[in-house]
């Protein structure tokens, strides 16, 4: 019990969430950015919805207990990646992988490593792109590497992730195995229309 209030005062202090919350705000204004660029050059809009959070104590006291890591705030900060988390919504698979490119490119960035769910999804039908990465955040005194994880998927991609993550709260029920196959069909039915739409916006744009 100790060793748990230990992590929840860790994870809910002010020099934590003070990181974290400045950390966040900078990859949003980096992302803003990036759009600004990339909306001039295509003339349309390319990141739709960007948000960030830090993740809730309660979510990472799960995740630490379902992954048998030991309840401590440096086992935190190495193996829960995204503790910080940031995530864009694009207009279209190319476009991110052209944001992921971008944000890798950059001087202050070091890219930790990369999940491609969208070549690779998962067994539930997941798919988005993840960079585990670092940022130096400048603060008063000096400059810190924060740990953030970077999800970038389609606005479909989002839509079926959101009702995916509804349904993890109850799995294990059993009506919910019908539901898992419904998903992973409608996971299938989105990665054909990300596809498909695709095509259709470089037909568009050939014009
Ligand atoms: P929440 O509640 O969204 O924060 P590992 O890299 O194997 O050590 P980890 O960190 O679980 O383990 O990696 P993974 O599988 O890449 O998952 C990271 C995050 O991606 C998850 O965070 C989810 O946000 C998202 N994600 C991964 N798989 C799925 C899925 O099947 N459905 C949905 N909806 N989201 C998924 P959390 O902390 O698990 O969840």
């Amino acid at each position: 019990l100790k060793k748990k209030e230990q992590l929840r005062r860790a994870l809910t202090s002010e020099t934590f969430c003070t990181k974290g919350k400045c950390a966040v705000s900078l990859m949003l204004a980096k992302l803003d950015i990036i759009n600004t660029i990339l909306t001039m050059k295509y003339q349309r809009n390319v990141i739709q919805m960007k948000t960030g959070r830090l993740k809730e104590y309660d979510s990472v006291y799960k995740k630490m207990q379902k992954k048998g890591l030991e309840l401590n705030f440096n086992v935190a900060l190495e193996k829960i990646n995204d503790l910080i988390g940031v995530r864009a919504v694009c207009a279209y698979v190319d476009d991110i992988y052209q944001v992921a490119q971008m944000i890798k490119k950059q001087k202050d960035i070091r890219i930790l490593k990369t999940k491609d769910y969208i070549q690779e999804p998962k067994a539930s039908g997941y798919q988005s792109l993840h960079l585990i990465l670092e940022t130096a955040v400048p603060f008063q005194e000096d400059i810190q590497w924060i740990k953030i994880e970077l999800q970038l998927r389609t606005a479909a991609m989002d839509y079926w992730a959101n009702l995916d993550h509804q349904l993890r709260y109850k799995r294990g029920k059993k009506e919910t195995q019908f539901i898992d196959e419904e998903l992973q069909q409608c996971a299938a039915v989105i990665r054909a229309l990300d596809q498909k739409m695709l095509t259709i916006r470089k037909k568009i744009d050939k014009i």
